[in-house]
């Protein structure tokens, strides 16, 4: 048993009582389709805790951490990081937050070894993931957006449109078959991503509740 199955270890039978009735979800979708924006209101809304793999590498970078400089510069890039480093940063958090309510998983699991890690990570608490909501926007809005974001926030994987378009070829090739993988679990729900931001987490709060 790993230590995050050690901290939740309130059995009744061999299910761990506290993780049975938890909501994970996962919001999915290409770079800029508004994951971030959406989990900050739906953190709130299901009082969730939100895991930002994007925001938690920021935060090494920041840091100048060995981490954060090996992430910055394929983050520069518009590549992705290291599978086994996610991973780690993951199973760090949902140990350490055995009591949370549940978890929205934003920019995670970005490849397959990374979404079977994520299971595994949930079967050891008797837990899984209810819903993976995939924001479906098209390519050309995905770049205005980041770019328009690149003008204010200093991300440089943000300021170049070449970048831009890599992040999202990445995306297309790494990331996108996941919708396949949490289909196969009857667990994929599409979520059209253009219009307001309050309309966009009026259609996630309706597929969540439904
Ligand atoms: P992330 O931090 O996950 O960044 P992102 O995909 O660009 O952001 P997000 O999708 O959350 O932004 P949002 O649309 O909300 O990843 C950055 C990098 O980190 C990756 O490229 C990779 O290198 C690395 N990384 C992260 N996770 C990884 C993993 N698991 N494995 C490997 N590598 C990993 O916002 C975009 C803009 O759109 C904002 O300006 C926002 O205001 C705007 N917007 C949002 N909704 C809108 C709407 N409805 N209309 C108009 N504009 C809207």
């Amino acid at each position: 048993m790993t230590a995050w199955a050690e901290t939740c270890q309130v059995f009744t039978g061999s299910q761990p009582l506290e993780m049975k009735n938890k909501m994970h979800l996962v919001l999915f979708g290409p770079p800029g389709a508004g994951k971030g924006t959406q989990s900050q209101f739906l953190t709130e809304k299901y009082g969730l805790k939100h895991l930002s793999t994007g925001d938690l590498l920021r935060a090494e970078i920041k840091a100048k951490t060995p981490l954060g400089l090996q992430a910055q510069e394929l983050m520069s890039a518009g590549e992705l990081v290291p599978d086994e480093v996610v991973v780690g940063m993951i199973r760090n958090l949902l140990e350490n937050n055995p009591d949370a309510k549940g978890f929205i998983f934003d920019g995670f699991p970005r490849t397959r070894a990374q979404a079977e890690a994520l299971d595994e990570a949930m079967k050891e608490t008797g837990s899984e993931i209810k819903l993976m909501l995939a924001l479906d926007v098209p390519e050309e809005e995905l770049v205005t957006r980041l770019l328009g974001r690149g003008e204010t926030s200093g991300r440089p994987d943000d300021m170049s449109e070449e970048v831009v378009r890599k992040r999202i070829r990445e995306y297309e090739k790494k990331t996108a078959p996941l919708k396949d993988f949490y289909h196969a679990q009857g667990k994929l729900r599409k979520i059209h991503g253009l219009g307001s931001i309050v309309d966009i987490t009026s259609r996630l709060t309706d597929a969540i509740d439904g």
